[in-house]
């Protein structure tokens, strides 16, 4: 209705719309990294870019609504490196969007400050619940956690139409590779320079993916349950076709993407149980979800270049 359109274009009543392609489009990027490049040299690069790293394009209304959600912690570089290529990239597009950063919380409390407070008299602690507080203290990242948090945090500023997870290391190599959604949860990043620009097998969906909200609601959100590195994409693709929906996919020359180099993080092992997982998802994807998951938000801060959501973990099952 009306409201939602407000909502969305608070200014732009009166302009036309934006064409279907931008004219500011090219074809395929030739993608470099300057050395040390600050988030000052960034903002003046992008003098378009509203507080908390908001677009929209000034001369017409945008026909897509995007928010970016990146799950981070300590790649600072990365993410300095991704907002440099990400926001010029999403203007060529005229893109009404947000950058959103969901930044996992690093020993925000010590270990017995997270224990429950009636836990002496309770009579101790179970070993399951031993074994999780000990996984929190050590900061485990947790992917899935982290883009529900975003979808939760970011629906409650705009009424986003698309929304992209997208991880941080991850720079796309063509223009058109348009930043909206389709009428079934897209893959984007499908042709990585790291895996010689194929996909790795055939139901990868690491990387970048696009899902429209009602795509979200309907696969019950991402799993809470995989902590460290790997499956949780592979959960979240399950979810997709048991839920009985296709993923899409940009032609892979559009879906070109650099990966930054890294190794792997400290506090993000692989995780040995992501198997055994998996061969559970059909069972869990209706339990474990965004309704169940426990966060708070310590605090919201909108910098020049993206919002930075910054959360602690609460300890869910
Ligand atoms: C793959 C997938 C990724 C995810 C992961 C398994 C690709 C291109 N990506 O990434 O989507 O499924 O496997 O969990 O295949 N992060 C931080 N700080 C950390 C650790 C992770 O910010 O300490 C974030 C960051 O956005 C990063 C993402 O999590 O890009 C995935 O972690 P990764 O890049 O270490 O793992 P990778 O490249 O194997
Ligand atoms: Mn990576």
């Amino acid at each position: 209705g009306l409201d939602q359109i407000q909502l969305l274009s608070p200014t732009k009543e009166d302009l036309p719309t934006c064409p279907k392609t931008s004219p500011f489009i090219g074809g395929p990027l030739k993608v470099s990294f300057p050395l040390d490049v600050t988030l000052d040299d960034i903002a003046q690069k992008n003098p378009l870019v509203q507080l908390g790293g908001h677009y929209q394009p000034p001369n017409c209304g945008a026909l897509h609504h995007t928010a970016i959600i990146i799950p981070y912690w300590a790649r600072r570089k990365h993410l300095h490196q991704l907002l440099y290529h990400l926001h010029p990239f999403l203007q060529r597009q005229q893109i009404h969007c947000t950058i959103y950063a969901v930044h996992q919380k690093n020993r925000a409390r010590r270990l017995t400050q997270a224990l429950p407070r009636d836990t002496k008299a309770k009579g101790g602690l179970s070993r399951t619940e031993m074994a999780r507080i000990t996984q929190m203290d050590n900061y485990t990242f947790n992917r899935g956690k982290l883009l529900n948090v975003g979808f939760k945090e970011d629906m409650k500023e705009n009424n986003w139409q698309c929304l992209y997870f997208h991880d941080v290391d991850l720079i796309p190599k063509d223009d058109c590779n348009i930043y909206d959604c389709s009428a079934f949860p897209m893959h984007a990043s499908v042709a990585i320079d790291k895996f010689q620009y194929e996909l790795p097998y055939e139901t990868y969906f690491g990387g970048v993916m696009a899902l429209q909200p009602t795509h979200y609601l309907k696969i019950n959100g991402f799993p809470n349950n995989y902590w460290g590195w790997g499956g949780e994409d592979d959960d979240i693709a399950s979810r997709i076709f048991l839920n009985k929906m296709l993923i899409s996919q940009p032609p892979a020359v559009f879906g070109r993407y650099h990966m930054m180099k890294h190794g792997h993080d400290r506090g993000n092992k692989a995780n040995p149980k992501r198997f055994h997982l998996l061969s559970k998802t059909h069972l869990r994807w209706r339990y474990n979800r965004m309704n169940n998951l426990l966060y708070s938000l310590l605090s919201k801060e909108q910098t020049p270049l993206y919002t930075n959501l910054t959360m602690h973990f609460g300890i869910d099952y």
